[in-house]
């Protein structure tokens, strides 16, 4: 599975249309693309020819399901990979030219100033456990009706009604867009029974290939994991498909570091407690086994 992620690497890095993008760096980009993996017998979809670091993105994962969208329990917990986003609106808004560190710093040490300046906006964990709804009174005009919890209903739809086609979780609130740091890139998880097995399928409307998809297979892999447990199915496929796939120029370096290395072993996911609902694991609640990466390659994250 891990060559279908390197193929993908190759061919964009080979083929892919150059462009210039939002951030300025200029990406080398195809349109379209999927990834399948099947995570029967623990397996996940945890690259070895690079370490990625599977507790961050856990991490990242758990802050997702408590509905927060401030970068501040992340922060606490040395979880880096949302700072620049808050560090840039704060440069640019408070027109104060502070360096990130700095910045993190004081996101870490004051909470007044975190409230202010470290929300993300109505990002993923809000739309994921909070959707925001409204009601039509009779004289025509609506007010807040009560949030949805599409992660809730979702475990409870594949309890209930297992054969739906509808088991989704949207994060692309077109009302909403214009208040998130970034709209969402992997917005729409869909999940799907089959005999005993839960298959998850992620759209991704933007992707960087050599920085975020290892996270986000990772990340979909871990979430589709933990409402197997809860609706007591076994782990099936992880199918990847991706809008605008791409990868940024000044990651020249890890690319070709990453594709001159082999695979290498397959690393396994075990969870070691049955957590009474999806919103109650924590990250000791999970192992991996049998992970032998190469080591870890650096890149600048474009904002
Ligand atoms: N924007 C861009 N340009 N790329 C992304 O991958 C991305 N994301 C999220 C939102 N916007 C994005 C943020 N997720 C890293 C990983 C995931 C991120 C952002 C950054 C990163 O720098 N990873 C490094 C270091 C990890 C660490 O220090 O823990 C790595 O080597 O993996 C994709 O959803």
């Amino acid at each position: 599975y891990e060559q279908q992620y390197l193929d993908l690497m190759q061919r964009i890095w080979r083929e892919g249309d150059e462009r210039r993008d939002r951030t300025g760096i200029g990406t080398r980009s195809v349109f379209g693309a999927s990834l399948r993996f099947d995570m029967a017998d623990g397996a996940m979809p945890l690259l070895t020819t690079k370490r990625v670091y599977w507790k961050t993105a856990t991490r990242e994962m758990l802050w997702f399901l408590t509905g927060d969208t401030n970068i501040r329990p992340l922060v606490l917990q040395g979880v880096k990979i949302w700072n620049e986003w808050p560090h840039a609106r704060y440069v640019k808004e408070a027109g104060e030219d502070i360096a990130l560190d700095e910045f993190v710093q004081r996101i870490a040490e004051d909470e007044t100033f975190a409230q202010r300046w470290g929300d993300l906006g109505p990002v993923y964990g809000k739309q994921w456990v909070d959707w925001p709804t409204y009601r039509y009174r009779k004289d025509g005009l609506f007010e807040p009706g009560e949030g949805i919890n599409q992660v809730a209903e979702v475990v409870e739809s594949l309890r209930s009604n297992p054969g739906s086609r509808r088991h989704i979780i949207e994060g692309w609130n077109v009302a909403e867009l214009d208040r998130m740091a970034l709209p969402p890139c992997h917005k729409t998880y869909q999940f799907h029974v089959a005999g005993d097995r839960l298959n998850c399928l992620l759209y991704q409307r933007s992707c960087d290939v050599a920085l975020g998809l290892p996270f986000n297979l990772w990340s979909a892999a871990l979430l589709a994991r933990m409402i197997a447990q809860q609706v007591d199915l076994e782990p099936g496929e992880l199918v990847w498909m991706g809008g605008d796939t791409h990868l940024y120029l000044n990651h020249q370096h890890l690319i070709e570091e990453q594709l001159s290395r082999e695979p290498r072993g397959h690393p396994t996911l075990a969870i070691k407690r049955r957590p009474p609902t999806i919103f109650d694991y924590r990250i000791e609640d999970f192992e991996v086994r049998d992970y032998t990466p190469q080591g870890p390659i650096k890149a600048p994250v474009a904002v």
